[in-house]
């Protein structure tokens, strides 16, 4: 598929979940406004949604999206953004810019930032509770893969073990566990979820779909690592080199920019491989996995 079609792939997914965050985000006027306009800031300030996109393209492998699967990504995107808010904070990594704007804290202010995650958050799990035509069993299901990979046992418990382990040098497999809770962990929610919320995935799916996000995720991490080095401020639209600079270790600095590469290939050769069982109805998993490890921001 060419580099045009993923994007247009990408876009119409997006047009889809952005007109479900609209519709659910609070307007930004009356005593709380701060508040909602920070929140309206972080989620409308240019993300590629790359995990609502998932979740969309695994309910096709399935069988087909509908309206309830741009709610589900609409909560996986509340849910990254609140991570990217949180993340940025002094008490994290301190970061002034992110998507080539001012980071949430230095457009509004620290309070208003932590408050803006907390409401994003809660908000991801009240767009769940209200998806109509699914089960009460299969909203139960989306809370609990929601709560369980983006919450302390898998994305929260990422960033914790990352910042434990702020200047230590940590090896491969530490640096692996510590990414696949941290980043992998929500695109395994975006797939799943988005398969889950159409009801009709087999088990044996899922499991496939699993195999397919984790190596994917790891793919993106590499990616990641790699864009930090390669990439440039501009691009990237957050500060370049930073890794380095908080001497985080990273699969560059830890295996050198080849053998990172390697690595990402391998991985998505991986993912490719988990989705032969989906046949024509995985295209446009395959399309975003090839779209994740050839970003350049
Ligand atoms: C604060 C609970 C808490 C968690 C933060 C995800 C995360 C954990 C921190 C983000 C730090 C970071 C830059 C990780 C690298 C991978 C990553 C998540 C990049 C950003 O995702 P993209 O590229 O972002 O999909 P956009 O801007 O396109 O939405």
């Amino acid at each position: 598929m060419s580099a045009s079609s993923i994007k247009t792939i990408i876009s119409s997914y997006s047009a889809q979940v952005d007109a479900q965050l609209e519709s659910i985000l609070p307007l930004a006027s009356g005593p709380a406004e701060p508040l909602f306009a920070a929140m309206r800031y972080s989620v409308f300030n240019g993300g590629k949604r790359l995990r609502p996109a998932l979740c969309f393209a695994a309910a096709e492998a399935i069988c087909s999206s509908d309206s309830n699967t741009a709610k589900v990504a609409a909560a996986l995107e509340m849910i990254h953004a609140y991570s990217l808010i949180h993340d940025d904070l002094p008490a994290m990594d301190d970061d002034d810019l992110r998507r080539g704007k001012p980071t949430c804290h230095i457009q509004f202010d620290e309070a208003t930032a932590i408050l803006a995650g907390d409401g994003l958050q809660s908000l991801a799990f009240q767009q769940l509770c209200g998806l109509s035509e699914v089960a009460p069993s299969i909203v139960v299901e989306l809370i609990s893969m929601l709560s369980r990979l983006g919450g302390c046992s898998g994305m929260v418990a990422g960033q914790a073990i990352d910042l434990a382990a702020t200047g230590t040098a940590l090896d491969l497999e530490q640096l692996k566990v510590m990414h696949a809770h941290k980043t992998g962990a929500l695109i395994e929610a975006s797939v799943l979820m988005g398969a889950v919320a159409t009801a009709q995935a087999s088990a044996q799916q899922l499991a496939a779909l699993s195999e397919f996000a984790r190596a994917i995720g790891l793919a993106f991490q590499i990616q990641d690592d790699i864009l930090d080095v390669e990439s440039s401020t501009e691009l990237l639209g957050k500060q370049q080199g930073s890794d380095a600079t908080n001497q985080k270790s990273t699969y560059t600095s830890i295996l050198g920019l080849e053998q990172a590469r390697s690595e990402a290939d391998a991985l998505y050769r991986r993912s490719m491989q988990a989705l032969d069982c989906f046949a024509d109805k995985a295209e446009s998993l395959r399309a975003i996995a090839s779209f994740i490890v050839q970003r350049r921001h």
